[in-house]
């Protein structure tokens, strides 16, 4: 009441006070993360959270405030990479509401290490990135190798030349070994040690983009990493599920992690089955975008493709040049989902 009698003397009683207690409201109350867009009021979320930190579990922006970002990854660029480009980056920039692009960088499979020059779908989608204001995942794709220090040389070579030339912008983040798998393929013996010397080569260019370090058993081993995570900063682990094969258990193990103090961030997972295939599983999406919610972390769902695989956002055939600007009739049931939950016309509680 002393409020009212000495700053509003003539309003209404009613008006100030719901004046005082929006005030208050807005001030104590944290905004709702899905409302931030990919770009808001005309800027991009890169100009708005710029250089990106890590604070405890927490992945923040460069003014410490906790962020989850959220977005879609290529499939291998080496079979889907024609949509690695601008356009199609802009299209889910701006009709998807993606704030960040994973760029998958396969080494076998007919990938980089036999076609060297998929290095430019890399480049071109960082340079994409960079003019749209998106953050860019540049995903070593380790999977049929199993051991990522099967191609550690090609790694550090790999990291230094992109550090090097891309990691002054706030818009890159580093994934250094995608799915380590193989039960002969330890934290402690085989990822670690590559982590450590791959880190070292990307701080020699790049003293502070995130690093994000895959776990044992196609990312999913957490716990091993927690028991004897890397030392230096900005660094985060990466966790992946797939809908339709991983639970409760896993989300166990993430919990577990993170209380014992690993940042996580979900570089890759699936609608679907771990085969990228098998059906939608909607119950379990939603079931596990609400834990990731809870917990903050940050998600890229796999992938940008037309080859007709469930897992895939778009319809067999559908945009087959790679140009963007896709109707609800070429996206697939997994496609249709995923966009309705980033523009939040699906609310993720
Ligand atoms: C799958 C693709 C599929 C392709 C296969 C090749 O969806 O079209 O034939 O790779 O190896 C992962 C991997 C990711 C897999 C995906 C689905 O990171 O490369 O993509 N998956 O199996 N881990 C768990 C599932």
């Amino acid at each position: 009441m002393f409020i009212m009698k000495k700053y509003v003397r003539g309003i209404p009683a009613w008006i100030s006070l719901f004046f005082v207690f929006s005030v208050l409201f807005w001030s104590c109350s944290e905004r709702d993360p899905d409302s931030r867009l990919a770009v808001e009021n005309g800027v991009p979320v890169v100009d708005r959270y710029g250089q990106l930190q890590v604070n405890g579990t927490c992945l923040c922006d460069s003014a410490g405030n906790p962020v989850q970002l959220r977005g879609m990854s290529s499939h291998g660029l080496q079979w889907h990479g024609k949509y690695a480009n601008e356009k199609v980056l802009r299209w889910l920039r701006d009709d998807w509401n993606v704030q960040v692009w994973r760029s998958a960088l396969y080494l076998t499979q007919g990938g980089y290490i036999s076609h060297r020059a998929l290095k430019f779908k890399v480049v071109e989608s960082i340079e994409a990135a960079e003019k749209l204001g998106m953050y860019v995942i540049v995903d070593w794709h380790v999977l049929r190798d199993r051991d990522p220090r099967v191609y550690q040389d090609e790694a550090v070579e790999f990291f230094s030349e992109i550090a090097g030339k891309y990691g002054h912008l706030p818009n890159v983040i580093y994934e250094i070994c995608n799915e380590p798998n193989g039960t002969d393929v330890t934290w402690n013996e085989c990822i670690k040690p590559y982590a450590e010397v791959v880190t070292a080569a990307i701080r020699e260019k790049d003293p502070d983009n995130i690093i994000i370090v895959g776990t044992p058993t196609w990312s999913q081993d957490v716990d091993k990493a927690a028991e004897n995570p890397l030392s230096g900063s900005n660094i985060m682990y990466a966790l992946h599920f797939y809908a339709g094969s991983h639970g409760k258990a896993l989300q166990d193990k993430a919990v577990a992690a993170m209380e014992a103090g690993l940042p996580l961030f979900v570089t890759e997972w699936g609608t679907t089955r771990d085969t990228g295939d098998g059906g939608v599983f909607e119950k379990e999406t939603v079931r596990w975008l609400s834990f990731l919610k809870k917990h903050n972390i940050s998600w890229v769902n796999w992938s940008v493709n037309n080859k007709g695989e469930d897992s895939g956002i778009l319809k067999a055939y559908a945009d087959k040049t790679g140009e963007g600007g896709w109707t609800e009739s070429d996206l697939s049931p997994s496609g249709i989902l995923l966009r309705s939950i980033l523009v939040n016309e699906r609310k993720i509680k």
